[in-house]
């Protein structure tokens, strides 16, 4: 399917202007290339417009239905046809002869034009438009051939080896032949009419075929490949053709050019000289697509000059420090100690390495005189990932400084070739562009296509044509470009930055280029592409061909050249210098979301202490009001949902809350204190459950909705609740990034079931878990994950607590020191907090202590189900007033806490197998003998409040009681923590379901059975006697 890249056939060097020759002077083996300026082949016309032809049938074959329309348009208006159908239908009807019933139209010549000022028809004329017409229509054809496919013929590959060859695709340059539709040499000459559909004509209107030819060659098969035909919106074409079809509009002025070789210089000078003094370290350098840079800035200065101040842009590893130091603009001697392995880290965490760190930074733009900040997202190694987290933290800052429409704040994401056409997270990305509470009015994408991916050829890593395809989905247009031709790169960025501005959608900017070195600099890459990195070393690079084209058109001196070159070299030389003075790494120097006035000036919290997290009884009787109530008039709500809100309103008067009304609670009165809530994931304006219903939908009106929750104060703070797309991976990032931009938002996610995060695992495991630890950057994002073992099977029961709790970074083995404050320094400490709430009314406090808190920490809730309608599982108004905050753990409040020497038994557990507990120890009539303490924040660890009910109940044995798989949930967590709590003084006994492969059974009775079983273990006072 693709060409064999190593095949020394294809090794053919083309240089920018051997390439621009080829396609004047040396044009393909077609006839279209015959009309090229220049061609080796001439033809002498043998037919012109006027001439007689011989007799042909009217009105058949392709051409009569057209002809057919034109010729009953005229008979009901003449003047709504064109006047050459006009002179041609009053000729025919008065008997002119074949060929002479046509005259040319008026500005094709000037005798046409005096024929029909004229107006006379020939009388005696025959009709004869057949061939007139198919050629006319031929003409269109092929115009539109080349706006659709003359990408495949630009010269798109500085190594003149392209890596994609167009044989399977059904016939291209056939289509753009002007043989394929019947044409010959010998209508080059002739002029043709132009449709509205192209621009090439300039003010001209009709043009000869050979020069029709030779400016589509220009437009569309240069140096830029435009793709964008498939896209379903005519102005949209219109544009992009207007942009590359206009004669002579890539023009530069001399101070722009100049302008793109200082930064092609910059870019170029600062990878040689990483190179020379850190030659043997990995920094995933530049060369080979050194047009990166100056096309970045190109994007980032028109952008600003369209109303952009800020700039949110995420890119993988190769070029990274080329962009920290030549677009951010961070100080060159931060990135140079950065190779000093000596350094210590000044701050908490664990760093990460140098080509993964974000950055943010203010500056004005010397090109627009505006203010830009510019920010660069950390991210992980795992290729990709970074990109749905970007879009979340543009859309964040968009939300914040109220730009609806994208003016002011936009993101960028750069790509591998490789990663962008294998990583399913970028299609991920591309599908939440366009939805209403997701989209960021367009990204502006830019592939560094360097042929290669790692070892590995694009033939053996993508089944598409380019790698870039996957734009097509979002009807993005794509710009292929040379990225050998510094002004073709800088055009298609100015194209694609006016794109975005204009229509606020993505746009991609595909750079092909070549890597010079390996995969990173200690990588011999040929081992593996010999003869691609044979042509690579023959291979010029930008910055000297554009020096030398600039040099040639006098538009600089080769002494002001070297100046620039020397002038650069000496900042990185004194850079250096400073460099060597710096002893200590700070990490928070590379922070990319900073939270002004968050933290005390030297970035700590600004106190330990975390206020009660309760209401006034009046607040939450005011929330739970607007909770059960339509607060729009003439608003038709579904019975069944009348009812919902009905029961609600009796809930209120009681003074309690379930699951729901708890969470509403919640989120009311964080809006109410100005607090922005954001709830995402799929399903969750009903709630997958059917028990939330913050989105009301009136029955007779479509799309007519109201949220409540946005009805409950004046001066609140918005809203947001969203149903997102099916997808994990990328929503799951983008409300990350939605957190980052700042802590005073509550953002949470919610998966379908717990059990489906999973394929969002890289933002958990890359981000979530470690990112305070990597990038020294906190986030309060709430993960809400259904979780329980309710008899729906293996991929519904599971949330996987498991996994979360063996990412918690507290020491098991270590009893921490109880001070004053240890609950709030635990979840200081801690890298994320994992609970797993029994009741509402925890559920309220612990997601109002998120924002209380003076640090933000991530919080992975396991959420129930059952629970959501368990009469059992309420809690009173009386839990969430003034004073009362979230419990860690809630201690055995029965009889059995009434006679602590009678028990024989604690049972520790979690989440919702408490109320399966508590009946089955009704049931056996066990309430003074044993004893259930649940554990609601799993991690950090409740030491000191494990470590009292143990040692309130001496006489009893310690059993942990979890309804999943014993090398599942909880147990491998709270085992060794509570034996490290009572200093191994008793054995913990586990009453469980056994060690099993899957999460849960599919099969209703097994479920029940192990429900039983693990039940007459947890109250078998026996139990566990031949364990002893
Ligand atoms: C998700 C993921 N898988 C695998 C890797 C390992 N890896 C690092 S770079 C690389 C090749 C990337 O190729 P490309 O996207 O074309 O970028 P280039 O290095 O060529 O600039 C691979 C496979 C990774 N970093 N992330
Ligand atoms: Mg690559």
């Amino acid at each position: 399917m693709h060409r064999l890249r190593t095949c020394a056939a294809r090794l053919r060097p083309l240089t920018a202007s051997q390439a621009a020759a080829q396609t004047a002077g040396q044009p393909r083996t077609n006839m279209a290339a015959a009309a090229t300026t220049g061609g080796t082949r001439t033809f002498q016309p043998i037919r012109c417009y006027t001439a007689p032809v011989a007799s042909e049938p009217f009105l058949n074959g392709t051409s009569s239905n057209y002809v057919e329309e034109m010729y009953f348009a005229w008979m009901e208006d003449p003047k709504s046809v064109h006047k050459s159908w006009d002179v041609f239908f009053r000729n025919a009807n008065a008997g002119a002869p074949p060929g002479v019933a046509y005259q040319s139209p008026l500005g094709l010549t000037a005798a046409a034009g005096a024929a029909l000022h004229q107006g006379s028809p020939m009388v005696g004329a025959q009709p004869n438009v057949e061939k007139l017409v198919e050629d006319h229509l031929a003409v269109q054809s092929l115009i539109r051939a080349y706006q659709v496919m003359g990408h495949h013929n630009a010269h798109l590959d500085p190594l003149g080896i392209n890596s994609v060859n167009f044989e399977d695709v059904p016939a291209c340059s056939e289509i753009m032949d002007v043989g394929f539709y019947g044409l010959n040499e010998s209508d080059l000459d002739k002029v043709f009419r132009l449709p509205t559909t192209t621009f090439i004509g300039g003010s001209e209107t009709a043009l000869p075929l050979k020069d029709i030819i030779q400016r589509l060659e220009m437009a569309y098969c240069q140096h830029i490949g435009v793709e964008f035909m498939f896209i379903n919106d005519l102005e949209q074409c219109q544009w992009i053709r207007q942009k590359f079809e206009t004669p002579g509009i890539m023009q530069f002025t001399p101070e722009e050019k100049r302008t793109l070789l200082a930064r092609t210089v910059r870019s170029t000078r600062f990878e040689e000289f990483l190179q020379r003094k850190w030659s043997s370290e990995k920094r995933f350098g530049l060369e080979g697509c050194e047009s990166l840079i100056p096309a970045l800035k190109t994007l980032i200065d028109n952008s600003s000059a369209y109303g952009v101040e800020n700039v949110i842009l995420g890119m993988p590893h190769r070029g990274r420090l080329n962009v920290l130091a030549n677009v951010i603009r961070k100080e060159l001697e931060q990135i140079f100690c950065q190779f000093d392995s000596k350094m210590e880290a000044a701050d908490e965490g664990s760093g990460d390495v140098k080509y993964h760190l974000g950055m943010y930074h203010r500056r004005i733009n010397r090109v627009t005189d505006r203010n830009i900040t510019l920010s660069l997202v950390a991210n992980p190694s795992h290729l990709e990932a970074v990109d749905p987290v970007v879009q979340g933290k543009c859309k964040a800052e968009q939300f914040y400084c109220g730009d609806t429409e994208g003016n002011r704040v936009m993101s960028i994401l750069m790509h591998g070739d490789a990663a962008f056409a294998g990583q399913g997270i970028v299609y991920e990305t591309f599908v939440l562009s366009d939805l209403p509470s997701y989209t960021t009015q367009g990204t502006v994408h830019v592939v560094v296509n360097n042929q290669i991916g790692f070892t590995t050829d694009p033939r053996v890593a993508r089944s598409s044509p380019y790698p870039t395809d996957v734009a097509r989905v979002v009807n993005a247009p794509i710009f292929h470009v040379n990225a050998d031709d510094a002004e073709a790169v800088m055009y298609v960025c100015k194209v694609a930055a006016e794109w975005r501005a204009t229509f606020h959608k993505d746009v991609v900017v595909d750079l092909v280029c070549y890597r010079r070195m390996g995969h990173n600099e200690m990588d011999e890459p040929m081992f593996t592409q010999p003869l691609m990195y044979k042509q690579i070393k023959k291979q010029k690079g930008v910055l000297l061909k554009y020096a030398e084209k600039l040099i040639a058109e006098g538009v600089v001196t080769r002494q002001e050249y070297e100046e620039e070159i020397a002038k650069y070299d000496k900042i990185c030389e004194e850079a250096y210098t400073r460099s060597k003075d710096e002893k200590i790494l700070h990490i928070k120097h590379w922070l990319d979301s900073p939270w002004p006035g968050f933290f005390t000036l030297d970035g700590q919290p600004k106190s330990m202490t975390c206020p009660s997290t309760g209401l006034s009884e009046e607040d939450l009787n005011h929330i739970g009001q607007v909770a059960s109530s339509v607060p729009v008039d003439d608003f038709t709500i579904h019975g069944g949902l009348s009812r919902i809100l009905k029961g609600r309103g009796t809930m209120v008067q009681n003074r309690t809350v379930d699951w729901a009304l708890g969470e509403y609670m919640a989120f009311g009165s964080l809006l109410r204190e100005g607090t922005h809530v954001r709830l995402s994931g799929q399903d969750v304006e009903r709630g997958t459950f059917s028990h939330r219903h913050h989105v009301l939908h009136d029955q007779n009106v479509d799309k007519r909705i109201c949220i409540p929750m946005n009805h409950m104060s004046p001066d609140q703070a918005p809203y947001t609740v969203c149903n997102s797309c099916l997808s994990e991976y990328g929503v799951l990032g983008f409300e990350l990034g939605f957190a980052m931009a700042s802590p005073n938002a509550l953002v949470l996610w919610e998966a379908q079931f717990g059990d489906f995060h999973n394929t969002a695992q890289c933002i958990i495991d890359q981000f979530i878990c470690p990112g305070q630890a990597k990038w020294v950057r906190q986030n309060g994002i709430v993960l809400l994950l259904p979780h329980g073992m309710e008899g729906m099977g293996p991929e519904h029961s599971s949330a996987r607590p498991e996994r979360f709790l063996q990412m918690c970074n507290d020491d098991p083995d270590v009893m921490p020191t109880m001070k004053e404050d240890f609950a709030v320094r635990q979840l200081f400490d801690c890298n994320w907090i994992v609970v797993n709430c029994s009741n509402p009314a925890n559920f309220f406090h612990v997601l109002r202590r998120q924002i209380h808190a003076p640090f933000r920490k991530p919080l992975i809730v396991f959420t129930p189900k059952s629970l959501l309608r368990h009469p059992d599982a309420r809690s009173s108004f009386d839990d969430m007033l003034p004073g009362t905050e979230f419990k860690r753990l809630i201690v055995e409040e029965g009889a059995a806490a009434g006679n602590p020497q009678g028990v024989k038994r604690v049972i520790f557990c979690t989440g919702k197998v408490y109320y399966e507990l508590v009946k089955e120890r009704k049931a056996r009539g066990m309430e003074d003998t044993v004893a259930i303490a649940r554990i609601e924040q799993l991690s950090p660890f409740p030491f000191d409040l494990v470590r009292s009910e143990f040692e309130k109940y001496a006489n009893a044995d310690l059993v942990w009681c979890q309804e999943e798989h014993k090398n599942q949930g909880y147990y491998d967590y709270v085992k060794p923590r509570i034996r490290t709590t009572i200093e191994r003084a008793k054995p913990v006994w586990y009453a469980g379901r056994d060690p099993a492969a899957a999460p849960a059974t599919g099969n209703k009775n097994t479920h029940l059975t192990e429900l039983r079983r693990f039940l007459d273990t947890a109250f078998g006072l026996d139990a566990f006697k031949d364990q002893q």
